[in-house]
């Protein structure tokens, strides 16, 4: 139970009634947060990718940053093409069989948030996915061979074959899991984050959600705790300007989900979800404000996801609005050009980087066929009821 001092603390006075319920935790001072009404993170002056490059991140990382970005967009085309596949044998056969790929949400287009914020990250904070979260996973560090073994069922899974796509956990990169459940993540974040801020520790917690979540209760709920509390935590919202086939436009009110900060006295920024540094930078930010304890802030990443909502859905949208985020504003070539002009590297190392990705995937693949099915004797373990 909590202390009561913990649960009717006013705001300001947060850690210190933390501190003082911490027993013998390391709980550091306490502080009062601004109230200021709205803090924009300053990210400076743009150049055509969006800032001023590279000073602050190295070399060998924009390389890492790129090549995460391609095992994502390599990763998430083949389970599509996977479950295509598998949905044109007979249905029969494959419920007999057991052999269905799991239905999944894919992310191409978007793996720019997905990679720029997590690069931020320190390997021992935490993340918080949505049911859209194969990259979200794969730049938190995830294994792409039990990601993939997760799609197909096997006991090899990321999570044993129990969770398939939607429900991916590896506590080890600090991966807390993806959820089914729009707006279910922002709630989770705040546990995580108090878990740290109570244990004295200076982990951050970054939730991934969409403009459909940030439509839901649970964000304003979250945030309006998060704040009260100046719990360390990053929420990113993906807005890729759709709920399934709803549009941001008929659904989301107010010009941009980033300045909803402003009603919780947080910070506040909107960003290129298209440009892998932007969100990087702003994330970094956010990530050292959080820290710093400072408490929480809202990124809001504007990009598009390239497919329907979910395999097996048809595409309704307008081909020139398709064409125009797939062929024009792709995030992928769009940071090639970035680090080929600032010779950063080759086309040769670009064209092997591309051809690794390629083969981790199949790689990928050829490890979830080999893994075992799940012992169906085991079918209760790891529940909580
Ligand atoms: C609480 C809840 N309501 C509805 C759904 C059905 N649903 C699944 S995804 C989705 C749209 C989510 O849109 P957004 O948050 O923008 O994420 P995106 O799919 O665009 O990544 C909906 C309504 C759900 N899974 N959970
Ligand atoms: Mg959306």
């Amino acid at each position: 139970m909590w202390p009561r001092v913990l649960r009717w603390s006013p705001r300001g006075k947060w850690l210190e009634c933390v501190k003082q319920n911490a027993g013998s935790y390391n709980v550091r001072p306490g502080y009062c947060t601004s109230t200021a009404s709205k803090h924009v993170l300053d990210t400076g002056s743009r150049n055509d990718l969006g800032r001023n490059q590279p000073m602050t991140i190295e070399r060998d990382k924009l390389i890492e940053m790129l090549r995460v970005m391609q095992s994502i967009r390599a990763f998430e085309c083949k389970a599509r093409e996977l479950y295509e596949e598998n949905r044109k044998q007979d249905w029969n056969e494959l419920r007999a069989t057991g052999t269905m790929f799991c239905a999944v949400h894919s992310s191409e287009g978007q793996e720019a948030v997905a990679v720029g914020a997590c690069a931020a990250l320190n390997p021992d904070d935490y993340i918080i996915s949505t049911h859209r979260g194969h990259g979200h996973c794969i730049a938190k560090g995830a294994d792409m061979k039990a990601m993939m073994a997760e799609l197909m069922g096997k006991e090899g899974g990321i999570s044993k074959g129990r969770g398939g796509s939607m429900h991916m956990f590896d506590p080890e990169v600090g991966l807390l899991g993806s959820n089914g459940i729009v707006g279910g993540g922002t709630p989770l974040a705040l546990g995580v984050a108090f878990a740290s801020q109570y244990r004295g520790t200076d982990e951050v917690t970054l939730c991934f959600f969409g403009d459909g979540a940030a439509c839901e209760g649970t964000f304003h709920e979250s945030l309006n705790l998060a704040a009260l509390w100046t719990l360390p935590v990053v929420f990113v919202c993906e807005n890729n300007e759709y709920a399934v086939t709803i549009s941001a436009e008929d659904s989301v009110a107010g010009p941009d989900i980033g300045d909803r900060a402003s009603a919780y006295g947080i910070p506040g920024e909107v960003v290129d979800g298209n440009d892998v540094l932007a969100v990087h930078e702003a994330v970094a930010k956010a990530v050292s404000w959080a820290r710093e304890e400072a408490g929480p802030s809202l990124i809001e990443c504007k990009t598009w996801r390239w497919h329907a909502h979910c395999t097996g859905l048809p595409d309704r949208r307008d081909p020139d609005e398709i064409y125009h985020w797939t062929q024009e504003r792709d995030p992928l070539p769009r940071f090639e050009q970035y680090l080929l002009g600032q010779q950063i590297i080759t086309d040769a190392k670009l064209a092997q980087m591309r051809k690794e990705t390629n083969e981790a995937v199949e790689e990928a693949v050829a490890f979830g066929e080999a893994s075992n099915w799940p012992d169906p004797t085991t079918v209760a373990e790891y529940l909580w009821a």
